[in-house]
């Protein structure tokens, strides 16, 4: 468990000094994913940094694709590519853009225009099933995603074609760019909605790393149904004056901000 959470702080400063650099959006969700990635890449996705094309491997898609800084963290963490490549991210001439793009080492899929992630990986799981391949399908979504009916027809898919081989895990921490879910447009109740549309899924804290594991090795939940992780998270989790606030969504943290930040964490600037 240790490595798993200092893999997590890894992202948070990775991530907290790209979007502070490149003066870009996007930290508050970039950190409530930060334990869900970690543990995902730290030991349960099957993948092999050596073989990024490994025809066998598991697939992981950021659908909240504004993300990309926490997902080229850990890629850099893993050794996908160099970790210099972090250091001009979303900067003119830049290898990494805003969004996660297709093409850099490790990335699956392209995403950012928002909703589209999960029937992506209804193909992908959809295509691993016929042709008899091993690898799983992980979908990491957003809960502002999760109010736009693409998803909701995605998931309805993969219920019906059974796809057991497919995780989707929503990174719910409750609040979208302008306002939190609740007055957005509600959720509730949340996990029972999975269920209806054929998913087994269960309810876990995004942050404990145990808890994280304990469902992540658990997958499938149930043979022939599609498994749902419902993470509650915080926006912002890490750093005191970003957690549960809105306007981490959009600001980029100054130079002070992110010398404070990584006090918080423990790490040196
Ligand atoms: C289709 C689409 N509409 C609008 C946007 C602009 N946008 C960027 S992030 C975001 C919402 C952020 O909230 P959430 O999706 O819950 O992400 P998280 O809190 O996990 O960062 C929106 C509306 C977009 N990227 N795509």
């Amino acid at each position: 468990m240790t490595e798993y959470r200092e893999l997590a702080l890894r992202i948070r400063a990775h991530a907290l000094r790209m979007t502070s650099r490149a003066r870009s959006s996007h930290i508050g969700g970039c950190l409530s994913a930060a334990d869900l990635l970690a543990v995902l890449y730290g030991g349960m996705l099957r993948v092999d940094p050596r073989r990024p094309d490994w025809p066998e491997r598991d697939r992981f898609i950021l659908s909240k694709g504004h993300a990309a800084a926490a997902v080229f963290a850990v890629l850099a963490e893993r050794g996908f590519f160099p970790r210099q490549w972090l250091h001009n991210y979303y900067l003119d001439g830049s290898r990494l853009p805003g969004h996660i793009t297709r093409g850099i080492p490790g990335v699956e899929a392209s995403a950012g225009s928002l909703g589209h992630g999960l029937s992506l990986g209804c193909g992908m799981a959809l295509a691993g099933k016929r042709d008899q391949q091993p690898y799983r399908v992980f979908v990491m979504l957003s809960d502002g995603e999760c109010d736009e009916g693409s998803t909701w027809e995605a998931a309805m898919f993969a219920g019906h074609h059974r796809l057991d081989n497919l995780v989707a895990i929503v990174d719910y921490n409750k609040i979208q760019s302008l306002g939190t879910v609740q007055e957005v447009l509600d959720l509730e109740p949340f996990c029972a909605k999975w269920q209806s549309f054929g998913w087994a899924a269960r309810e876990i804290d995004g942050h404990d790393v145990a808890d994280i594991e304990v469902a992540l090795r658990a997958v499938p939940f149930q043979p022939g149904r599609p498994s749902g992780i419902i993470a509650h998270t915080v926006k912002g989790k890490g750093v005191s004056f970003m957690e549960n606030r809105l306007a981490w969504h959009y600001l980029a943290p100054s130079d002070e901000e992110l010398q404070r930040a990584l006090a918080e964490l423990g790490v040196s600037g």
